[in-house]
């Protein structure tokens, strides 16, 4: 496995109700590393492109709607498969086909309000990270307890 980084997003669902905290532990429990944090109320211009694959599909209006309406806590992960992780960590996109354990499984039902987002893959991994951040707010650095979490 390679070093990766990822996207993710907690939606305005999960900051309204109160989980960053609980999302913030379990991605640091894991074991990853945060390379970037901050909290912005999307524009309408950024949403459509976050999500401008689903451009045509017939909930793309509410989405966006959703995603603008409140503050978002946005993120980049580093860590070895990341990507793919962070995607388990999260769960499935419907939150009753969710496996229990998993964010979406433990704190969500509907999936018009599944309290997280993370990058699918490498590419849209790479957008994303550039669509949300300058590269100026994301920090590298090496924390203290690396060496207990990988082998060198
Ligand atoms: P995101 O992108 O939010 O992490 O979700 P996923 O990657 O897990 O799933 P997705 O791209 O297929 O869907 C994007 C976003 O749209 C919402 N959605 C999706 C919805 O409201 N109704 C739907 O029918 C679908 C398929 C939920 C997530």
């Amino acid at each position: 496995m390679s070093v990766e980084r990822t996207f993710v997003a907690i939606k305005p669902d999960g900051v309204q109700r109160g989980l960053i905290g609980e999302i913030l532990e379990r991605f640091e429990r894991k074991g990853f590393k945060l390379i970037g944090l901050k909290q912005l109320i999307p524009t309408r211009e950024l949403a459509e492109k976050h999500y401008g694959v689903h451009k045509e599909r017939p909930f793309f209006g509410g989405l966006v709607e959703f995603i603008t309406s409140g503050p978002v806590i946005a993120m980049v992960w580093e860590g070895d498969g990341v990507i793919i992780s962070a995607r388990k960590l999260i769960g499935a996109t419907k939150p009753l086909e969710a496996d229990p354990g998993t964010i979406r499984g433990d704190l969500a039902v509907n999936i018009g309000r599944n309290v997280i987002h993370g990058s699918d893959g490498p590419d849209t991994a790479a957008f994303e990270i550039d669509l949300w951040f300058n590269s100026i707010e994301l920090c590298d650095w090496t924390p203290s307890d690396q060496r207990w979490r990988v082998e060198s």
